[in-house]
């Protein structure tokens, strides 16, 4: 079994390669749920559809998050009652974007956890009806939610965003219900034959997941068979703020700095081509560096970034996948 620490967009089109290279039924991606949000009474888990929708060719190709071929009528009809509506009111937002059909994902799911499903339960029944193939595990059934510290207010992942478009310098973060959490399931992590760190913000996306209560030693003692994929490249993320959090929360915007971030859990850093000076400014940091294309938004990179990803892990448990 390959296990993904997964985040959004990166994570998604990381995992899309994977399948290529890998029988989806020995992948479980274990995916980010800070940045979920509970919106017009519906529990959202934007990292989780990410990654169902994209395993599901279903994702917007533009956005990288949503579904294709969207409408927005329900967004649009909540315009009329903006005119109405009380200033204290959270009714009725429209900044954060729901599709037509994608409202469909987030009716389910709140409907499902109102029963009493667990996410963990009903994130199986929407990667199930989607026709994904590989397992995906929200890192907790429990409650956990990013909120970002600015200047002057803190406000829940999305709002800093979305609705700022994360254009405001960042002062801290913090994963609220984090320490008092349960991690999804430790045998997923103890018997892994490998461990991947997808390329997502090391700190928002793959942050929460280390702060779960048991997971840093888990992640430590398995540090040998766990690979990174460095989601900076020549010094910027391919999309979203992870560079400027980065410089923001103290840490080098660079793989060096990810190198850094990363070296008590992983022992092989892979990093882009552009960055291949860096190669052994990175093994200093006690890591060991792969450089080649790590930039998927271009055909056939995914799955070559894959096949590379498994090959620089131990093949231990004999994980059979085609070369
Ligand atoms: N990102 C945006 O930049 N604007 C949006 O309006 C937006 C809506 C949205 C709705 C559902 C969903 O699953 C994701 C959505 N995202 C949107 C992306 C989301 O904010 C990010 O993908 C993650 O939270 C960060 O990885």
């Amino acid at each position: 079994m390959i296990v993904v620490l997964a985040g959004g967009v990166g994570a998604a089109r990381f995992l899309s390669g994977l399948v290529q290279v890998v029988d989806p039924s020995h992948i479980t991606a274990v995916v980010n749920t800070g940045d979920d949000t509970e919106l017009h009474g519906l529990s959202i888990s934007p990292d989780i559809d990410t990654v169902t929708y994209t395993l599901a060719n279903a994702i917007d190709p533009e956005r990288g998050w949503g579904l294709r071929n969207e409408t927005w009528r329900a967004m649009e009809s909540l315009a009329r009652f903006e005119g109405v509506r009380p200033i204290d009111s959270q009714a009725a937002p429209r900044w954060f974007n729901l599709g037509d059909t994608d409202l469909a994902t987030h009716f389910y799911r709140t409907a499902r956890l109102r029963e009493g499903a667990t996410l963990q339960e009903v994130t199986d029944e929407i990667r199930h009806a989607f026709g994904v193939g590989i397992s995906v595990l929200p890192m907790t059934n429990d409650s956990v939610r990013t909120m970002v510290h600015l200047e002057k207010e803190t406000v829940p992942f999305q709002e800093y965003f979305v609705r700022l478009q994360h254009s405001v310098p960042v002062t801290g973060v913090d994963f609220v219900g984090a320490s008092t959490a349960t991690f999804i399931d430790e045998s997923v992590l103890k018997n892994a034959d490998s461990i991947v760190i997808a390329p997502s913000n090391p700190i928002v996306s793959i942050g929460p997941i280390r702060a779960l209560p048991g997971v840093e030693a888990l992640l430590r003692s398995r540090r040998n068979d766990t690979v990174a994929i460095s989601p900076i490249v020549a010094g910027a993320a391919l999309k979203g703020p992870a560079d400027r959090m980065l410089v923001e929360l103290g840490h080098e915007p660079t793989v060096v700095g990810v190198a850094r971030m990363y070296a008590d859990i992983c022992s092989t850093l892979i990093i882009d081509t552009q960055d291949e000076h860096l190669v052994s400014a990175v093994e200093r940091e006690g890591v060991k560096c792969i450089a080649t294309d790590t930039i998927m938004s271009r055909d056939g990179v995914a799955a070559v970034l894959a096949q590379i990803t498994v090959r620089s892990t131990p093949r231990k448990g004999g994980l059979q996948w085609h070369d």
